[in-house]
Formats: C-alpha cells, sequence, structure tokens
C-alpha cells in the first residue's frame, strides 16, 4: 500500500515536472468531485440541474402516493383476514356485485393516474423540449469508450477511455498513478477516464449522442439525463449544470463485455477555464488527461 503510494507520488511529481505540453488536469485544476456513486448510498446523487431537481422532486411525490396506497391496500388485506375469517364471520355473504364499489375503484385509480400524470409528463417534457445550446457536444458510443466532438469548435475532437482500460480494466500501481496523475484517488477507479468532457458552469449544453457499431447510453445521474445512442440516429439532450465540479456517470445501456468499462466523466468548470481549455484543445497542446 505505502509502496503504491510513494510510487503514485513519484509518478505525479514526474508528471508535473515535464508537463509542459500541458494536461487538461494543469489547466481546470483541482475541481470537487460532486457527482459519483457512495458507498452504501441509496439516495440520489446531489441534483446540479434544474432538471435533475424535478427528477427528485417527482419520485418523492410519488413515493408519498405509492406509500399511501401500500398502507390502504395492506389495512384492507388485513381487515379481511381478521373480520371475514371462518370464525369470526360463520355465515357467509351470497352478494356478487355492489356497483357504488365498483365504481369507486375504477374511478379513484383513473383519478390518481391523471394525478401522476399531470405531474410527471411537464418534467419528462423539460427534458425533451431541446433549447438552442451555448455549447453542442456530439457523443459517439464505441465498444468501448466514448468519442467527443465539439462540432462549433474546430478541431476539438476526443477519445474517452476508463483509466485502467489499457491494464485490462483492473487496479494496478499504474492505474492508481494515472488516476493520480489525473487528480483522482483510487475511489474513482471504473469512473475517472483519461480525458473528460468540459463544460462551462451555468450554459446550456446540448448533447448530440449516437452509436458508432451498438447501442450505448450517455448518462450523468447528478444532471438527470439519459439518453441512448442509436446507430444511425442523432438523438439529444440538454442540461444546465448549476455548480462546478467533477461528474460521473457510465454506460447505461448493455453494449459487450466490456460495457461496465466505458465510464462518463464530466468536468463543469469557469467560462474563463472553458476558454482557456478550447483554446489549449485547439492547439493541440493538451495530451491527456
Ligand atoms: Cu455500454
Amino acid at each position: 500500500m505505502k509502496m503504491r503510494n510513494l510510487k503514485a507520488l513519484g509518478f505525479a511529481a514526474a508528471a508535473t515536472l515535464t508537463a509542459l505540453p500541458a494536461t487538461a488536469q494543469s489547466i481546470l485544476g483541482d475541481l470537487p468531485i460532486i457527482g459519483q456513486p457512495q458507498p452504501g448510498g441509496i439516495g440520489f446523487q446531489p441534483a446540479a440541474t434544474s432538471l435533475a431537481e424535478e427528477v427528485h422532486w417527482l419520485d418523492g411525490f410519488l413515493l408519498v402516493i405509492i406509500t399511501v396506497i401500500v398502507l390502504f391496500v395492506t389495512g384492507l388485506i388485513l381487515w379481511v383476514v381478521f373480520r371475514y375469517n371462518r370464525k369470526s364471520n360463520p355465515e357467509a355473504a351470497e352478494f356478487t356485485h355492489n356497483s357504488p364499489l365498483e365504481v369507486a375503484w375504477t374511478v379513484v385509480p383513473i383519478l390518481i393516474l391523471v394525478v401522476i400524470g399531470a405531474f410527471s409528463l411537464p418534467v419528462l417534457f423539460d427534458q425533451q423540449r431541446i433549447p438552442e445550446g451555448d455549447v453542442v457536444v456530439k457523443v459517439t458510443g464505441y465498444q468501448w469508450y466514448w468519442g467527443y466532438e465539439y462540432p462549433d469548435e474546430e478541431g476539438v475532437e476526443f477519445s474517452s477511455y476508463m483509466i485502467g482500460a489499457d491494464a485490462g480494466n483492473m487496479m494496478t500501481p499504474e492505474v492508481s498513478a494515472q488516476l493520480t496523475q489525473a487528480g483522482y484517488t483510487d475511489d474513482q477507479f471504473r469512473l475517472a477516464t483519461d480525458t473528460a468532457v468540459v463544460v462551462p458552469v451555468g450554459k446550456t449544453i446540448v448533447m448530440q449522442v449516437t452509436g458508432g457499431d451498438v447501442i450505448h447510453s450517455w448518462t450523468i445521474p447528478a444532471f438527470g439525463v439519459k439518453q441512448d445512442g442509436v446507430p444511425g440516429r442523432l438523438a439529444q439532450l440538454w442540461f444546465r449544470a448549476d455548480r462546478e465540479g467533477i461528474y460521473f456517470g457510465q454506460c447505461s445501456e448493455l453494449c459487450g463485455i466490456a460495457h461496465a468499462y466505458m465510464p462518463i466523466t464530466v468536468k463543469v468548470v469557469s467560462e474563463e477555464k472553458y476558454a482557456e481549455w478550447l483554446i489549449a484543445m485547439k492547439a493541440g497542446e493538451i495530451e491527456t488527461w
């Protein structure tokens, strides 16, 4: 363990000394990691967009409704079990219809569904109504990595592999060192990628999503977005991240043997840092990370 840390330190130090061709990390600096899974976590990742806030609100709202329904049905079952078992109710009733009751158990669920629809459809429409993007990014899923292009920014185009992909997707001292060099810790193994999508904070980002071979799915849970990348089709999603930081996602459509090893990293940065990054990318100065 100690040996590994020492090695990682050495690697990082060497990288800093020889890092004349800039790394994205050296331009963007240290960003807080906001969107990542937590050990034992059962809730959502923190919402970083209005879309995610809406999704979280809808989830809480639905939870209230289904809780009330579960309690009501459980109560009915218990009532029948205790009130109408053979001992308490030896003489069974013989009627077969109860029209008011039947109307009620048809109409009430319809009303519940209408209420759910009235609150969930606007959330869906907010996701599907794609606004004019301040920044447009095209993402293509491949077996097993992501390709990114910024169509409005000439020459800004790169692939994004999981750090450790070339080590057989296993943790090794070298992979640990690479994570350190890229500004991560071992905790971000299988989440962190060698290059990241970089977008400015508070701007509308439109992602065009497609697949290069089979169907993949691009998602960032903290943004509340997920879109299948289907070969031959160009789908879109949008988001406006309101907090600078690092956000992780993973391919969410089973796409083959290394499906679990094509994560997504998005860095939300200030406008100034974004501009600097663009200039360095266009000049071909950024090696990797
Ligand atoms: Cu996949």
